[in-house]
């Protein structure tokens, strides 16, 4: 009896215990956890919608999304949902097929929407008549997967189920993302450790993470993958590593992901044996053809070519005195008989130009607009020096009409607080794809430029650059997976709001409880003005360090090439701060449209985020809100740190709301975040002030440490360098 009493009291205790802590995780399963659902009058209601479910057909990508489904629903309602595959079979509950699957139930779907799903779309919806069946459909398999993943999204989110009406097709057609992984595993600008292609295991050995960073990328429409550094390699290109590709691609494929390679301009020479790379010499194009031949024999649905060229000392056509465009002319016509693409980047810039790097890329191309083959895309960054905190946008978009230009997008954090700072990046995403360029009237914003529909251009895309690496939760920083999901769902639809994405992958990836969501949205969504208040306010740019681009360095004045050094941005001196690219200095204003001038060229109407982009400005200058310019810079730096801090008291509640061991990693890092916005401001305006000549304005606590002590600090082994 007492035995009995014991193991009562026991169970009573495990039970109890189960069902008020929460359960560690370690990042891992991203935004694809499939928890059970909390609510449990929703969840039963769920269950009772989802009696059964019917998916016909079983191509591989099908049986990925029954994969999908069925640890979803599991995991979400904590019950076994039984699955048929036959035809009608009339029971309620959720039905899957292709549009020419759909038997008698076809009649519910108006023919017209099932012809807008076109390649990738999907529809959702619920049957008015009948017994309550919930439909996703598509005209292809790969749209079953997506919605597959939006069905499940919404159980995640904890969404109503009744009467769905759900169209969604992509807005991008090329949805991609640019690993910087080289082939011994390191990661150029990589926060999250190694690569994750093991090249030496591979093809032999299939890791599980190869096909969960399929489903991630599937999740979330992303549909092709560029597998190697723009700096490339020419070794990916022979026999044994395209062996390891077409595993890789093998892979992807069910999952609607085409891969892409890097292709080093010189490899003919380098692996080819001939003596030269240029593009107009027969045996140069001949090894082009034979090497496309042999790629795509091997992987018949190739994606084709990323080209770095003539930039940051990579080979390219220039070596040759060619342009741009007759190199990747070149490759296009190589690729061309098997529907490849080549993707040309325009991240260029030389010493040839000494007035402003600002304008090079603009110079070298918008020439060149209407000679490019119609299977070239130019990929443009999205602003015209290099993923700053805030650039103003890339004066190309806008500028080529003739050529379909891609937007390149940097996930990872390379000048934003890297793996240690909570940086939401869609607010910056949006940014660039909401501004004007004025090039056909108002209205011509970047996103109608890349999307093709101002041009009429059928090839149209986005890239990031990607932010994973093989830590246990891809990302290094958890926050760091939210912006990796947004460049997804922008790439698929960029009229979602940054809010709504973050709410989802808050949802997704913690917790649907509104006591967390509510702070720790608004905390994601301050989270990169704050940055570039503590790092790069009012327009400043490039004046990270050295290398590494780890922490602040203005000082640095050595650097082999001018525009390597951070005092070639900022240019302050005794008089001001600031690059004045007005038509009293480098005039590359005049690369914007007239009408996008006029709001930056005159210092006293300046749109203020961009005032030192744009400005030489005496420090004694008046900013819109009465403060001279030295004291706003002072208050920008001291509040954006300052904000770190609201940060960190706003996490601290919440650790009750979630995992022990998510909710630790983000104190820690949140703690470092302080620490690294303290050295930004302290070691900035203290390199600032020796020509502002003017103290910090009362109240402003001091800096711990001098200006030598800052210049002196060294990280040799900084990671992603
Ligand atoms: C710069 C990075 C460098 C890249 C380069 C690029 O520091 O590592 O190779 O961009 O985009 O921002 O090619």
């Amino acid at each position: 009896m007492a035995q009995s009493k014991k193991i009562t009291f026991g169970l009573l205790l495990l039970l109890v215990i189960s069902a008020t802590t929460v359960k560690a995780e370690n990042g891992y399963e991203l935004w694809l956890r499939y928890n059970r659902i909390s609510n449990t009058s929703l969840r039963l209601n769920y269950i009772r919608q989802l009696s059964s479910v019917t998916l016909i057909g079983h191509s591989p990508t099908l049986q990925a999304a029954k994969y999908e489904l069925i640890k979803g629903l599991k995991g979400l309602t904590g019950s076994k949902i039984p699955f048929f595959k036959k035809q009608d079979n009339g029971s309620p509950g959720l039905f899957i097929a292709t549009a020419g699957n759909l038997g008698s139930l076809k009649k519910n779907i108006p023919p017209s929407q099932l012809q807008q799903c076109g390649n990738e779309g999907y529809l959702l919806t619920t049957t008015k008549t009948g017994s309550k069946r919930i439909i996703i459909t598509a005209q292809s398999d790969i749209g079953i997967l997506y919605g597959v993943f939006h069905f499940l999204r919404l159980l995640q989110t904890e969404q109503s189920l009744d009467n769905l009406h759900i169209l969604s097709v992509p807005g991008l057609k090329l949805r991609l993302l640019n690993h910087w992984d080289n082939l011994n595993r390191t990661v150029e600008r990589g926060y999250a450790g190694f690569s994750i292609w093991n090249w030496h295991t591979l093809p032999a050995y299939i890791d599980q993470r190869y096909i969960d960073y399929a489903r991630a990328n599937a999740s979330v429409g992303i549909n092709g993958t560029v597998l190697t550094n723009v700096n490339a390699n020419a070794t990916v290109l022979t026999q044994p590593y395209l062996q390891k590709v077409k595993a890789l691609a093998g892979v992807f494929r069910p999952y609607g992901i085409k891969v892409y390679l890097t292709a080093r301009f010189s490899a003919p020479i380098e692996s080819g044996g001939l003596k030269t790379a240029d593009p107009l010499n027969e045996q140069v194009r001949q090894w082009w053809k034979d090497k496309a031949k042999e790629i795509y024999a091997l992987i018949p649905d190739f994606g084709g070519f990323l080209v770095k060229a003539n930039s940051e000392g990579q080979p390219g056509p220039q070596d040759y005195k060619r342009t741009h465009s007759d190199g990747a002319n070149m490759l296009a016509e190589a690729v061309a008989p098997y529907k490849g693409i080549i993707i040309w980047r325009a991240f260029v810039y030389a010493s040839e130009n000494p007035t402003d790097r600002h304008k090079q890329a603009y110079d070298d191309f918008v020439p060149l607009d209407g000679k490019f083959s119609s299977n070239v895309m130019v990929q443009v960054k999205n602003g015209a020096i290099d993923f700053m905190p805030r650039e103003p946008f890339h004066p190309l978009f806008g500028a080529m009409p003739k050529t379909p230009l891609m937007m390149e997008f940097q996930v990872t954090q390379e000048y934003l607080g890297q793996s240690t700072n909570l940086v939401y990046l869609a607010p910056l995403f949006k940014e660039v794809l909401d501004s004007d360029t004025r090039s056909r009237g108002k209205g011509s914003t970047v996103a109608k430029i890349i999307d093709g529909s101002l041009d009429s251009h059928t090839l149209n895309g986005m890239a990031g650059v990607a932010n994973i690496g093989n830590d246990l939760n891809w990302c290094g920083h958890p926050f760091a997976q939210a912006n990796w999901f947004a460049l997804g769902r922008l790439a698929w639809n960029y009229s979602l709001s940054a809010e709504q994405i973050a709410q989802e992958w808050l949802q997704m990836t913690f917790s649907n409880d509104k006591k967390f969501l509510q702070p720790v949205l608004n905390l994601m969504l301050k989270s990169r003005e704050n940055l570039v208040d503590y790092m790069n306010p009012l327009g400043l740019h490039h004046i990270m360090g050295t290398g590494h681009h780890y922490g602040p360095a203005p000082w640095v004045n050595d650097q082999r090439r001018p525009e390597w050094n951070p005092v070639y941005y900022h240019k302050a001196d005794s008089t001001g701060i600031g690059f004045n690219r007005t038509a009293t200095g480098s005039n590359a204003l005049s690369q914007y449209h007239p009408e996008v001038r006029a709001h930056w060229e005159q210092l006293d109407n300046c749109d203020e985020k961009y005032l030192l982009w744009f400005h030489h400005v005496p420090w004694t200058h008046l900013m819109k809100n009465g403060r001279t310019l030295w004291n706003e810079l002072c208050y920008r730096y001291y509040n954006g740190a300052a904000a770190v801090q609201k940060m960190q008291e706003a996490w601290k509640p919440l650790e009750p709301l979630i995992d022990q061991e998510r909710f630790d990693q983000i104190r820690q890092l949140m703690a470092i975040q302080y620490q690294e916005a303290t050295w930004w401001r302290d070691a900035c305006l203290l390199y600032f002030q020796q020509f502002s000549k003017q103290p910090l304005p009362t109240g402003f606590e001091k800096p711990e440490h001098t200006l030598e002590y800052f210049k002196k600090l060294r990280f040799p082994y900084a990671p992603g360098n």
